[in-house]
């Protein structure tokens, strides 16, 4: 009896151990929230703390996707553990790099008619062990006329990844800001924003983004609908203040 409790007392001790290494693994690879700089933005997706389908932690996990509506400006933003300051990082002697932010207009997340290029190099998976010559784009809003595939094979569920931008492709100006929390490892995070007139698009009603990197390691999509009249809390309250007054009509009557 003696030797059976024992051996229980071991098997609780290595599963506690187990479930204790692997929230550290988890944590290690994933602790950071969303920045400060979103305030007044709409969070419309949280992946923090997570890649699928691929693994690479904290310098490949896409956090969070923000939006917010200004005028007829559309603001879209992305945090994420990838350095998006420059699109291009080193990751064990090989490169990657930052996809472009795909949007659709069209009530479909499965096709994505919009995207924004944020002048990243135009290189893939495939190029990994050398300098990027191919080129950038200039940082606008194009429509979606050809696609840059070139992820790891195994990750081609985090596709789209970059438009090939063609002749006529471009709708119109981004404006875009980009920087990081300035921490270092694993708290290391950046965020980058685009910016555009709506009036680019048409009549729109919601939207969803989508955006990954050259591995596919990671992938983070949302939406958001897009309510072009919002009451504003006066003509809500106006509007209360009616019903109350009808309310008390009532009662009168
Ligand atoms: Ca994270
Ligand atoms: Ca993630
Ligand atoms: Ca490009």
């Amino acid at each position: 009896m003696m030797d059976i409790k024992l051996n229980a007392k071991a098997w609780a001790l290595t599963l506690a151990a187990a479930t204790v290494s692997t929230g550290a693994f988890a944590g290690s690879a994933t602790a950071t929230d969303a920045l400060a700089y979103w305030s007044g933005w709409t969070q419309i997706a949280d992946n923090d703390g997570v890649t699928a389908p691929g693994v690479g932690g904290q310098k490949f996990d896409t956090e969070y996707l923000f939006y917010k509506v200004e005028g007829n400006t559309l603001h879209v933003g992305l945090q994420t553990g990838f350095d998006v300051i420059d699109g291009h990082q080193v990751y064990g002697g090989d490169n990657y790099w930052g996809g472009d932010l795909f949007l659709s207009f069209d009530d479909s997340n499965t096709t994505f008619e919009y995207a924004v290029d944020f002048g990243f190099d135009n290189c893939g998976w495939s190029q990994r062990n050398s300098a990027c010559t191919d080129g950038a784009d200039s940082v606008g809003l194009y429509q979606v006329s050809g696609l840059n595939d070139d992820v790891y094979g195994g990750h081609t569920s985090s596709l789209p990844y970059q438009i090939v931008v063609g002749e006529g492709d471009i709708v119109g100006a981004v404006a875009t800001d980009a920087g990081s929390n300035g921490l270092t490892g694993n708290a290391l995070t950046y965020y980058r924003t685009a910016a555009f007139d709506l009036g680019l698009i048409g009549d729109v009603s919601e939207f969803n983004a989508h955006w990954t990197m050259s591995c596919g390691n990671d992938v983070i999509e949302g939406g958001a609908q897009l309510t072009a009249s919002v009451p504003e809390p006066s003509s809500i309250a106006l509007l209360g203040l009616g019903l109350i007054g009808l309310g008390v009509m009532r009662r009168k009557a």
